[in-house]
């Protein structure tokens, strides 16, 4: 079988994300779900100061790069200054969910038409591997040494269940945790942006993805900890898929 590699994927990029992590699977991904729909130039990626950013170097899109936690707000002000772009807001959840929750509730509400691709690694990649909203009870992070706490830290929080009863176009998770959610996380992406192409408002996409590097454990243990920790908590599928308002 010919191996080929979407336009979107810069070939001579060096790879900046650690051995194992989600983040480039993510952004493959969104290269073939633009080809496949013929959008690649007019692809609009809006950066986080996380470790998503490095799409920049993988992804040949043109990229704007935002404060951290201010991604799916500023990529609705780019697609209204350029509404024909296409916009993927590209946070992590500590950015999408932590500090960046406000904006991420209120372009929901007002039903932006972008898409946030949210990848969660329930851990502040970036900055040490720190206790995220999403972090599962118990896990070890480098702020929550012996396990996250329920009592004292919360409840782990699941946005895509919260934002379910708001009148978005499109509201899914997946997850890169086997091939088989490869290819239906590639389905979402792909199905979120043609809601865009077709005006329908705000699509969010989470993304279960790993952080071996942040999780102390080799990349195959760290799929094992998906399926194990993350899927028990976060629901996989579609939830909301309708054409949102009339924009
Ligand atoms: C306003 C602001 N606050 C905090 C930071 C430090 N910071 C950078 S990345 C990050 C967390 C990143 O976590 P996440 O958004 O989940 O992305 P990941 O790296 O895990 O993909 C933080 C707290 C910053 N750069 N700017
Ligand atoms: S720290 Fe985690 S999220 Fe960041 S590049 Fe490494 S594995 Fe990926
Ligand atoms: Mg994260």
């Amino acid at each position: 079988m010919e191996f080929i590699v979407p336009k979107g994927i810069n070939r001579e990029a060096e790879n900046k994300w650690c051995p194992g992590c989600g983040h480039g699977i993510i952004v493959r991904l969104v290269a073939e779900a633009a080809r496949d729909l013929g959008i690649d130039d007019r692809m609009l990626m809006v950066e986080d100061v996380a470790c998503g950013a490095f799409a920049k170097f993988t992804l040949q899109y043109n990229t704007v790069c935002s404060a951290h936690g201010r991604t799916i707000i500023t990529a609705a002000g780019v697609k209204r200054a350029r509404p024909d772009a296409v916009v993927i807001a590209h946070p992590g959840d500590g950015s999408a969910y932590s500090i960046g929750i406000e904006s991420t509730i209120h372009c929901a509400l007002r039903n932006e038409n972008i898409l946030a691709l949210v990848v969660n690694n329930s851990v502040f990649g970036m900055t040490g591997g720190q206790m995220s909203p999403t972090s599962p009870p118990n896990m070890r992070t480098s702020s929550s040494i012996y396990g996250r706490d329920v009592k004292k830290n919360g409840s782990p929080f699941d946005v895509v269940k919260a934002l379910r009863e708001f009148d978005v176009a499109y509201l899914a998770r997946g997850s890169v945790e086997s091939p088989a959610q490869v290819v239906k996380t590639g389905r979402m992406i792909k199905k979120a942006l043609q809601k865009q192409l077709d005006g329908e408002g705000f699509c969010l996409v989470e993304v279960l993805s790993p952080c071996p590097t942040n999780w102390n454990r080799s990349p195959v243990d760290a799929l094992g900890y998906i399926k194990e920790a993350q899927e028990g908590i976060y629901a996989l599928g579609e939830f909301v898929d309708n054409g949102g308002r009339e924009q």
